[in-house]
């Protein structure tokens, strides 16, 4: 087959400092990071959608996207000399991993069966990919939100047959997932959620969503998919409210229906703050209960109020993250997948290379400073001292609930005032953090 990218070849770590555009300053696959390499710490993702798929349209304008390979079609031929192109482009990248919707790699036929069939003749060739360079399925998941069929939502739609084409539709994309050796299967759910709560049985939509997970689940166990399942919170768009809010929402939803053992979470930069939280605290709420699936890495913009999806490039974000990743002990079956599109304005093919390689060095250099935060040990040790009033004394006795409200009052009558409350030193600690930058 012809070069996709005749002008680019494999792209290598130049160094810090390197003036060449198409290199990698900090990303260094080999470089040990706290005893394990950066590809093992990282495990970068590149996402189908936006990188092959999108073109690069904003809800004013039609795409831009220039894609010399593209035919015009949306063939199954098309398709399947589309996933030989996303190949050469990630291996020419390095990354190690990709994800994908079934719409994404398939087009979509007249009816199930035919998008089935198209489906299985585009996973022959991911098959074959995979061998061949080694690169590897991160996560799968079906599209639930673009056709017209899911205008109500998908298991959460008024309409029973929406719930079931979805069901067959993830049954599918669960099957294909493990045909690759998916790592992992996310479930976003686009339009479970409302426009309008006039028009909406909130109860009883929430009911079919745990209802289609407990299938899910059910089906996994039954075809032996070890992946891992896993929840992408967002709160909204398209939908004004989604009903997997954020990570405390989802963690809530799935522990009332029993389900929270089967699955974590899938955490996106730009949905944190879409749900007026930063990534660090969605990260923290999702580490408190073991849930840290996976992460989406991009970035919104702070003026435009909707999913920019653009790809990291804050140093300070990169740094939080991989913070987070570090404390929790790295990924597993999860991964920097970057759920992320170059601007309207970066129309060229090779756009997508410094897209790629600008979050694959943030991430880097992110990687770098948290082990150096915790190599220094300064940061940890404050929050050490900090709740030192817990380790032992009346805090350990509260702590190992070996008194109550009775107890605490005779030792307030003798402990008098609290008079120990010392400092945050918020500002302190964040430009601590700066050395590091
Ligand atoms: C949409 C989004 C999705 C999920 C997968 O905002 O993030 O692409 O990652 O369905
Ligand atoms: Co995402």
């Amino acid at each position: 087959m012809a070069t996709a990218f005749p002008k680019v070849s494999r792209i290598q770590y130049d160094g810090v400092g390197s003036k060449k555009p198409l290199a990698f300053k900090h990303y260094n696959e080999a470089e040990l990071v706290e005893g394990k390499t950066m590809k093992e710490h990282l495990r970068f993702s590149v996402t189908y959608w936006h990188t092959f798929r999108g073109q690069l349209a904003d809800m004013f304008g039609m795409g831009t996207a220039v894609r010399p390979w593209e035919d015009g079609t949306n063939s199954v031929s098309m398709a399947q000399k589309r996933a030989r192109v996303a190949f050469e482009f990630m291996e020419k990248l390095g990354t190690p991993y990709y994800a994908f919707h079934d719409r994404d790699v398939a087009p979509e036929g007249r009816n199930l069966k035919e998008s089935n069939r198209a489906l299985d003749a585009v996973v022959k060739v991911l098959k074959e990919q995979q061998k061949r360079t080694g690169i590897k399925l991160l996560w799968g998941t079906a599209c639930l939100f673009a056709h017209p069929r899911y205008m109500h939502g998908a298991s959460t739609s008024c309409n029973a047959d929406a719930f079931v084409y979805a069901a067959a539709q993830v049954k599918k994309a669960m099957e294909v997932t493990h045909e690759l050796g998916g790592e992992g299967y996310v479930f976003w759910g686009g339009r479970e959620g409302y426009s309008t709560l006039w028009n909406t049985n909130l109860k009883r939509e929430m009911d079919h969503l745990a209802a289609f997970l407990h299938m899910a689940v059910d089906y996994k166990k039954k075809i032996g998919f070890k992946g891992q399942f896993l929840i992408e919170p967002k709160p909204k768009e398209p939908t004004k409210h989604q009903y997997d809010s954020d990570a405390a929402a989802c963690l809530n939803f799935l522990r009332e229906y029993g389900l929270l053992e089967h699955f974590k979470l899938n955490l996106e930069t730009n949905h944190a703050t879409l749900a007026g939280h930063t990534m660090q605290h969605e990260m923290e709420v999702a580490i408190a209960s073991n849930a840290l699936g996976s992460i989406d890495a991009n970035m919104g913009d702070t003026l435009l109020g909707w999913d920019t999806d653009q790809f990291p490039t804050d140093i300070y974000l990169g740094a939080q993250v991989m913070l987070g990743i570090l404390k929790m002990g790295g990924f597993t079956t999860g991964g920097t997948n970057f759920d992320a599109k170059v601007r309207r304005e970066s129309f060229e093919p090779v756009d997508l290379f410094h897209g790629h390689i600008a979050g694959m060095d943030t991430f880097a250099r992110g990687l770098k400073i948290a082990a150096a935060i915790r190599k220094d040990g300064r940061l940890e040790e404050f929050l050490k001292e900090r709740y030192s009033s817990w380790d032992s004394g009346i805090g350990e006795k509260i702590e190992k609930r070996k008194v109550g409200f009775k107890e605490l009052e005779e030792h307030a009558l003798k402990m008098g005032e609290v008079r120990t409350n010392r400092s945050g030193r918020q500002e302190w600690l964040e430009n601590l953090v700066n050395e590091f930058l």
